[in-house]
């Protein structure tokens, strides 16, 4: 396998570049049916029946899923992702584990043995904030996914990522305050950007893209325009459709005209869409999210082949 190569595939299968997210939530969250959770009581049982179901009803329609892992280990339930992975795998699903993880180079590449050869997941989120040597060892996965965070999709990612930074060689390394006159400034996010497309370019690629993506929130369109131009080489990983708000018309700009280049993530609005509507029982939630995915498509496939 390499992970581009498939997604790439599986995407022009089946016609769609939707990713389901898989976020378990109970404990008065009132998300998963309360049926499952009264009649097999033990987390992990709940939650693999849960997924199974969700995935049986819509591996038809995408080429991707990714569960958090927040969430499983919320409720002890390691099992329960390890048994959906190889459910979604025999499915020909192929799978993301979010785990924006990062740290310094020796201890990422723990995370990554462990991502990659325990959990064994096709690809991974990260956070690449601590620079190359934190980003490497999951590199070195060469036929695996890894998608580096950019812009996140939540109302505080402004706060650093939005600020302005200058790399000054004149500058001593001990000064932290220095006045800046008339130099070029640019965005904390739109400087990672920068970097993940110089990493790119020593990496292999498959159709123009490489293994190693992005993410940037569908609630920041402008953003992701800008990102779309200099990561030419990664697809971008598209968070915040649907339960934060955004749309299909504000994910166009994260894609190439011949409909390539992104994967919309939506977890709450397709699991968890049998809640908002009451054409649907809580015994019927797998084909409310069938539904749902099934109207996503549709709405994105209008927006991005256009
Ligand atoms: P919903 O808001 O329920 O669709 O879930 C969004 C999922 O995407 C969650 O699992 C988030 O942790 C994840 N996510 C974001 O929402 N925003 C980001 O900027 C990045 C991610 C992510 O890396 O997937």
């Amino acid at each position: 396998m390499n992970f581009i190569e498939d997604l790439i595939q599986l995407i022009k299968e089946k016609k769609s570049v939707v990713c389901m997210g898989l976020d378990p939530r109970m404990d008065n969250e009132g998300e998963i049916p309360q049926y499952l959770i009264e009649e097999i009581k033990e987390p992990n049982k709940i939650i693999i029946e849960f997924n199974k179901i969700l995935i049986e009803n819509t591996y038809e329609l995408i080429p991707v899923i990714k569960p958090q892992i927040a969430f499983y280990e919320k409720y002890e339930a390691l099992g329960a992702l390890k048994e959906t992975i190889k459910f979604a795998h025999k499915r020909g699903l192929l799978v993301i584990l979010d785990a924006k993880r990062n740290d310094i180079g020796s201890t990422s590449e723990a995370y990554a043995y462990s991502i990659f050869e325990n959990i064994k997941v096709d690809a991974c989120t990260i956070n690449a904030y601590l620079g190359f040597d934190g980003v490497k060892p999951f590199l070195e996965y060469k036929e695996k996914g890894v998608f580096a965070l950019v812009k996140t999709s939540n109302p505080s990612s402004a706060e650093f990522q939005d600020l302005f930074s200058i790399r000054l060689e004149e500058i001593p390394k001990n000064v932290i305050e220095y006045e800046v006159e008339k130099k070029i400034l640019k965005r904390n996010y739109i400087q990672l950007a920068e970097l993940i497309h110089n990493w790119n370019r020593n990496l292999a690629k498959f159709s123009n893209f490489t293994n190693l993506g992005v993410v940037v929130g569908a609630t920041y369109p402008r953003e992701l325009k800008k990102v779309r131009e200099i990561v030419k080489n990664s697809f971008i990983l598209i968070p915040g459709y649907g339960a934060q708000g955004a749309q299909a018309k504000d994910i166009k700009n994260g894609f190439y005209k011949n409909g390539l280049g992104g994967i919309v993530n939506s977890s709450r609005s397709i699991i968890y869409a049998y809640h908002k509507n009451r054409n649907y029982s809580q015994e019927n939630f797998g084909k409310a999210a069938r539904d749902e995915v099934i109207e996503m498509n549709k709405k994105i496939n209008r927006e991005i082949m256009n």
